[in-house]
């Protein structure tokens, strides 16, 4: 039996020109990470009219800082006139030779559940848990693979989807 893998596109189409997004990067894994961030933002500017001015782009280190920083940022744009109708962590953890990648992925992906679900704010899991280099490149629309995809494509619009129905939810 075949299927389609992946997410199907949504029927319905949105319209991100009212939305602020914050996206979080790390700057471990730098090139991939860079690839990935400029996936989303194309994505929401030139799909669904979201506007450069109200994308954020803030940096941290690795992976393990950005529920944090999420956390933080959430809460100091709830003190201005705009706050962020959705976020994406996005960080790419490449699997080593020690335990650190397990202990981190976890950690990480509880800590943006926490901060999304504590806050009342979407926040896309934009954080590539690979085990190789190359699985990372493929996932970033990086390098010679054929089946090679920009995930960062899909985070963009799933920012807009859930930032979206979360400001008709509330
Ligand atoms: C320490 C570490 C390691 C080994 N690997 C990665 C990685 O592949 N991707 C990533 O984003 N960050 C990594 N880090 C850094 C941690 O996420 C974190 O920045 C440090 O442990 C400091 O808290």
């Amino acid at each position: 039996m075949t299927f389609t893998k992946g997410v199907t596109p949504s029927t319905e189409k949105y319209d991100g020109s009212s939305l602020r997004v914050l996206i979080v990067h790390t700057r471990w894994n730098c090139e991939i990470v860079e690839a990935l961030v400029r996936g989303a933002k194309e994505t929401m500017t030139s799909e669904y009219n979201v506007k450069s001015e109200n994308i954020s782009i803030q940096t941290v280190a690795g992976s393990y800082e950005l529920p944090f920083a999420a956390q933080s940022l959430i809460g100091a744009s709830r003190m201005s006139p705009q706050s962020f109708d959705a976020v994406i962590c996005i960080g790419v953890l490449i699997k080593g030779s020690t335990m650190h990648f397990e202990y981190i992925a976890e950690a990480v992906s509880q800590g943006i559940m926490r901060v999304s679900l504590d806050s009342g704010v979407p926040i896309v899991f934009g954080v590539l848990t690979c085990l190789n280099d190359e699985q990372a490149l493929e996932r970033a629309g990086l390098g010679d693979n054929e089946s090679k995809h920009n995930h960062g494509i899909d985070w963009g619009r799933c920012a807009v989807e859930m930032g979206v129905k979360n400001t008709r939810w509330m």
